[in-house]
């Protein structure tokens, strides 16, 4: 049982107001909050011991090295990754992909293919098709059906020898959706694919343990797990990492430099050009532990009470539809109402300090398949409550009073 009265004071945003009204924060899926533990960890590291890392003798540069160096381990235990130097600490999720995308450049040839879900963000979709046009391999969609899951039995027809790699999310940002990815993975694997899984969506409320999954990509970014925007884990087997090239050229990925040639470092190195975002890599470490402490399994269940009521409520209106509604959900409710646009919507809940998603979420190929231009979306976090919720649902019979 958590005491979300006692984790809410962890959070000093939650006590602000927003055009004069308590805030109710519900765009937890594009950001979530920080506590206050991640914000001294910032202060701290600008007030006690900002040094660039990795590159000096002298005693502030050892300690922000060692003290970045522990969280890159922190991360690699949060995710059970087997070696430290497998996590490779990056800009975000976007950046992660980036990476994995444009190495996969030399590794492709035409007449390849590559397969990808339909309820990707856009950041797993333009990289793949920018690495089909550099290396004429084909892009394969597995579609998805009303309920916003994922049509495995047209995966299974897509995979064959020349699937090269496969991409899908572990959890829609969409519509919640919890994909089967154990199962994407063991049959990639079977047809000799390797397989990036995309956790921006799934790390905020599950655990996932990526040797167990014999994943080969697992990527996820910092802010949605409470840390700081701008860093973000590529975690990589050893051998896939020590296929791809370099993303990057510049300082601290190199072993040797002189004109007539360049050697690179070794892992993690190689694919960490340049000063990195050090009090935010720093700052994720503190925010594992966090979420750590609070616990993964006390978070899931929590949250997934908010998705049932959340649901229940919501669902009570008349003319709303919920367009994502697979049994295996994340706290993520994306909804419209009949003849009101989703934009009207969330500008009005806005005036009552409540804070969610309007749009298309980054994932177009999903609103052109509910034909739709976008939706509201509330996602919610371990810090929300069902009063919010309460707040939530009123504002939204409000507006729709309102505008139809
Ligand atoms: N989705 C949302 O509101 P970055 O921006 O690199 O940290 O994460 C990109 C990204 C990749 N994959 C998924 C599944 C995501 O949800 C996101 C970010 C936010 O849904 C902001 S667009």
């Amino acid at each position: 049982m958590l005491d979300i009265q006692k984790i809410r004071a962890d959070f000093p945003i939650l006590q602000e107001q927003v055009n004069g009204k308590p805030l109710v924060y519900f765009d937890n899926a594009a950001t979530n909050q920080k506590p206050q533990v991640v914000i001294d960890a910032i202060v701290n590291y600008y007030s006690k011991y900002n040094a660039n890392i990795h590159r000096g003798v002298h005693t502030l540069s050892q300690v922000a090295t060692d003290a970045y160096e522990q969280a890159r381990e922190k991360v690699q235990k949060h995710f059970n990754a087997k070696k430290s130097f497998e996590i490779i600490l990056t800009a975000g999720t976007t950046h992660s992909i980036n990476i994995v995308a444009s190495g996969f450049t030399s590794l492709l040839k035409k007449g390849d293919e590559i397969i990808v879900s339909a309820l990707e963000h856009h950041s797993n979709i333009v990289p793949w098709q920018m690495l089909c046009e550099r290396t004429g391999a084909e892009l394969k969609v597995i579609p998805i059906n009303e309920e916003g899951e994922l049509q495995m039995e047209v995966y299974d027809n897509l995979l064959s020898k020349k699937t090269k790699i496969v991409f899908a999310n572990h959890v829609s940002n969409a519509l919640g959706t919890i994909n089967p990815i154990a199962e994407i993975i063991e049959k990639a694997h079977a047809v000799g694919a390797a397989v990036l899984i995309d956790g921006a969506q799934a790390c905020p409320h599950i655990k996932p343990d990526l040797q167990d999954l014999d994943v080969d990509f697992y990527v996820t970014s910092a802010h949605k797990l409470c840390g700081p925007t701008g860093v973000g884990v590529l975690y990589g087997k050893e051998v896939w990492l020590n296929k791809l090239p370099p993303y990057q050229g510049g300082g601290e990925m190199i072993e040797t430099v002189s004109f007539e040639k360049t050697t690179y470092a070794g892992l993690p190195h190689k694919f960490e050009a340049g000063t990195p975002n050090i009090v935010g890599g720093i700052a994720f470490g503190v925010a594992l532990d966090y979420m750590n402490a609070v616990g993964f399994e006390n978070i899931a269940s929590y949250e997934d009470e908010l998705l049932q009521y959340g649901t229940e409520k919501l669902s009570e209106i008349e003319g709303l539809r919920i367009y994502g509604t697979s049994v295996k959900k994340a706290a993520v409710i994306s909804f419209n109402i009949e003849g009101v646009h989703p934009f009207d919507i969330g500008s009005i809940l806005d005036k009552f300090g409540i804070a969610v998603r309007t749009g298309h979420h980054c994932t177009q190929p999903i609103m052109n398949y509910y034909n739709i231009p976008g939706t509201v979306r509330a996602s919610f976090s371990f810090y929300n409550t069902k009063e919010e919720i309460d707040v939530m649902v009123a504002a939204v019979k409000k507006a729709k009073r309102m505008l139809s």
